[in-house]
């Protein structure tokens, strides 16, 4: 019988990555954003089954009532990636938007709550699962004008070890993923559509790719059912820190 992964923010970046990653292990693909188009154009390409579901993660309403709306055949997740999240601006405290503190408060860490809150007793009660929650160096590490992308994502830490400690012995393994970074649309969310602000970000060095995300995602998933991999930081080789990026050895 195939496996199960329900990933969120697959539309775009890491989380598309994982999709495909996940589809070539042949896993079968829950694949969810707010982008319909995209969902739709990656279950063309892959070559698994996929059930879409377009939801806001940051509307409770809407993620369980689509979480429930799934049909019998796709309820038995195994693999949850809990990855929709972004960062929204790059500012001072003092200076700070405040509907971006509240998206990032509720994308990143809100909607992971409530996606899990829909999944995770699905797992306990057939004694297996896996959870994969994406953090990010800014969950373990503070940065000048990361202030609350910074908290949000040391929330992400935060629950994912409750998350451990509470599933411990449940047959539910639970794993954080904290990427340096990664190449993708994420600064284009950051800075609201600034490509040359956004393309300044990865300059000068090897940022990471999504693949490169998605590898060690795969990775992690396909451990024997002994091992569990409970955290990990993944960097471009160029990155020693948040603030720390050799930018002078770009090949
Ligand atoms: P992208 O911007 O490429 O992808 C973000 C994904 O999240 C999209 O699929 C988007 O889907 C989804 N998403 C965003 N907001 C919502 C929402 N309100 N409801 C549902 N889905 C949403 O960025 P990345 O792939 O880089 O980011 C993925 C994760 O990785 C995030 O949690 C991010 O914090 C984390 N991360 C990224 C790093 C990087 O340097 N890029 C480094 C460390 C961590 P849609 O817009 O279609 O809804
Ligand atoms: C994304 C990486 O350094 O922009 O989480 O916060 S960083």
């Amino acid at each position: 019988m195939s496996k199960i992964a329900f990933v969120t923010g697959a539309t775009s970046g890491i989380g598309r990555a994982t999709a495909e990653y996940l589809a070539e292990e042949g896993y079968d693909l829950v694949i969810c954003g707010r982008r319909a188009d995209r969902l739709k154009e990656l279950a063309d390409k892959v070559s698994v089954k996929t059930h879409s579901l377009v939801f806001d993660v940051r509307d409770r309403a809407a993620a369980c009532e689509a979480i429930e709306s799934l049909p019998a055949a796709w309820k038995a997740i195994d693999v949850l990636i809990n990855n929709a999240g972004n960062a929204h601006g790059l500012s001072s405290f003092q200076n700070g938007n405040i509907d971006d503190w509240d998206a990032m408060i509720d994308i990143n860490v809100k909607g992971l709550l409530y996606v899990s809150k829909a999944i995770v007793p699905g797992m306990i009660e057939r004694g297996r699962g896996h959870v994969v929650n994406i953090g990010s160096i800014a969950g373990k590490e503070v940065y000048p004008n990361g202030n609350v992308y910074c908290a949000s994502k040391h929330a992400v830490d935060a629950v994912n070890n409750g998350m451990r400690l509470d599933l411990n012995g449940t047959g539910v393994k639970v794993s954080q993923v904290c990427p340096g970074l990664v190449e993708t649309e994420f600064s284009m969310v950051r800075f609201k559509g600034d490509e040359e602000r956004s393309k300044s970000v990865y300059e000068g060095f090897d940022a990471l790719t999504a693949n490169d995300i998605a590898d060690l995602i795969r990775f992690i998933v396909t451990r024997p059912a002994h091992v569990n991999i409970s955290d990990t930081i993944i960097f471009p080789a160029a990155q020693a820190g948040s603030t720390i990026v050799d930018r002078s050895q770009k090949s």
